[in-house]
């Protein structure tokens, strides 16, 4: 029940980070401006078909042009960070060489901005706009990558490192490796089961590469991390078809990024079936010291949990959905979040996103009552509440996310936000949720909850 929630929710310590996040691809818009050149999502939101409504981040929400405003959304909603991601095309727009001036300035204002109003700027290097020329180089599964990830990471990093502290590599690599190279749902759309896998290794080898230089270029002290989606994946049955199902699906989805990032090796039973499959993970000598630079923080994407009947079966739980499809499932986020407390302790965790999408009906002033979006809320804080009591050490929560916008292969249907926006004439609204989540932190702040 709500109240039992908010009980468990006032049981966060008062210093616990409160944020909203967002992604460059997903709400700049000005997609050719200042030097910026195509992304590998500017190419596959063109392809007929590839996203709903034949939508692109052409425009999103114009975020480029009204960052100022954003910001003071952001203060109005009271958090105290503001997980956003860098466009590498506006940086390097032919994905190697020298620093674009022009599109760095849009950063360097923004973090000037949020630091100005108190809101701490949380970095992400890369989530999902890739250079397209890269992409035409080979992309993700072409190990010369990683090493122009790293190259971009130093650029970034040598301007802004003097006031952002919190600095994470990659966002999701399980989407950007799955979802686009081997499902070929997200950008570049490719179907290759071995180009997955390949980048999946290219992925975190570009991730290990640019800590270490990062950590070793650092002039104070700074915190360095790394995004990964989970859920829960558990056996439908007692059968062996459904727990072996499990296995691999948590292979696949967890430990294939968990076990080289903090042990320095790839789970034997994922490398094994993938050999049963005929893919090698194109590992070379010293990769694997490199992908297991030690992590300041891990990331935690959490969306919803499944079970499995067999090989890629889920079998719905049967609870209620979201508009995604996706199952509500806040007991499996408070699941995941002590699983991974125990088989990777002393990684200190923070929610870098959690949010829902539900058909909005907004008013003539353009309110949306989304009491459905605030329970949703209201239920995973709680259940990171209940994980931290179980000993995990979650330090912060990051709504996704900020504002609607573009949801990739979904387009502008689907909206995450906790402020509405109006695609047609840019004007943003605060939701119910937004007013429920800024008085939420508001209370756990001042410490009202027991202590
Ligand atoms: C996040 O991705 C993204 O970081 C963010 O940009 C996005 O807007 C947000 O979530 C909302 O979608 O197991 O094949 O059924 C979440 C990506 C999508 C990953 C669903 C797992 C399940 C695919 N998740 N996906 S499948």
């Amino acid at each position: 029940t709500a109240s039992a929630e908010q009980e468990l929710i006032d049981t966060l310590p008062p210093i616990f980070r409160w944020g909203v996040a967002t992604a460059s691809y997903q709400i700049e818009g000005a997609v050719a401006e200042d030097g910026r050149t195509p992304s590998i999502w500017d190419t596959f939101s063109r392809v007929p078909g590839a996203v709903h409504n034949g939508d692109t981040g052409d425009v999103a929400c114009d975020h480029y042009h009204r960052m100022p405003a954003d910001v003071e959304l952001m203060k109005s909603l009271d958090v105290d960070t503001y997980r956003f991601s860098v466009a590498w095309p506006r940086i390097q727009p032919r994905g190697r060489g020298k620093l674009n001036e022009a599109g760095m300035a849009f950063y360097d204002r923004l973090v000037d901005r949020l630091l100005d109003k108190g809101i701490d700027p949380w970095l992400t290097l890369y989530h999902w706009d890739l250079p397209q020329e890269l992409e035409d180089a080979g992309g993700w599964p072409s190990r010369d990558t990683a090493y122009r990830f790293a190259d971009y990471s130093m650029l970034v990093f040598d301007r802004l490192s003097d006031r952002v502290r919190n600095w994470t590599t990659l966002n999701e690599p399980w989407c950007s490796a799955m979802h686009g190279y081997v499902h070929g749902v997200m950008a570049p759309g490719r179907r290759d089961l071995g180009d997955g896998i390949a980048a999946v290794h290219h992925l975190l080898l570009g991730h290990g590469l640019a800590t270490e230089r990062m950590r070793s270029a650092a002039q104070r002290r700074i915190e360095f991390g790394i995004t990964l989606n989970m859920g829960t994946s558990e056996p439908a049955d007692e059968s062996e078809p459904a727990r072996d199902a499990a296995r691999r699906a948590d292979g696949l989805g967890v430990r294939i990024y968990l076990d080289p990032l903090v042990y320095g090796r790839y789970p034997s039973d994922v490398v094994e079936d993938l050999a049963a499959q005929g893919v090698r993970v194109p590992v070379r000598d010293g990769d694997l010291a490199i992908i297991a630079a030690p992590l300041d923080f891990l990331g935690v994407n959490y969306y919803f949990g499944q079970q499995f009947a067999a090989v890629d079966e889920p079998v719905p739980f049967g609870r209620p959905k979201t508009a995604m499809g996706w199952e509500i499932l806040p007991d499996k986020f408070t699941d995941l979040l002590v699983r991974l407390s125990q088989d990777y302790p002393g990684l200190p965790m923070f929610i870098t996103e959690n949010g829902s999408a539900f058909d909005d009906v907004p008013d003539e002033n353009g309110f949306v009552r989304d009491d459905d979006r605030a329970a949703y809320l209201s239920s995973h804080i709680a259940a990171v509440a209940a994980a931290r009591q179980a000993g995990a050490d979650i330090r912060g929560y990051f709504a996704w996310s900020l504002l609607d916008n573009f949801e990739w292969a979904y387009g502008y249907e689907k909206r995450f936000g906790l402020v509405r926006v109006d695609y047609e004439t840019q004007r943003r609204t605060i939701k119910r949720s937004g007013h429920w989540f800024r008085d939420t932190i508001r209370r756990v702040r001042q410490g009202q909850g027991g202590l």
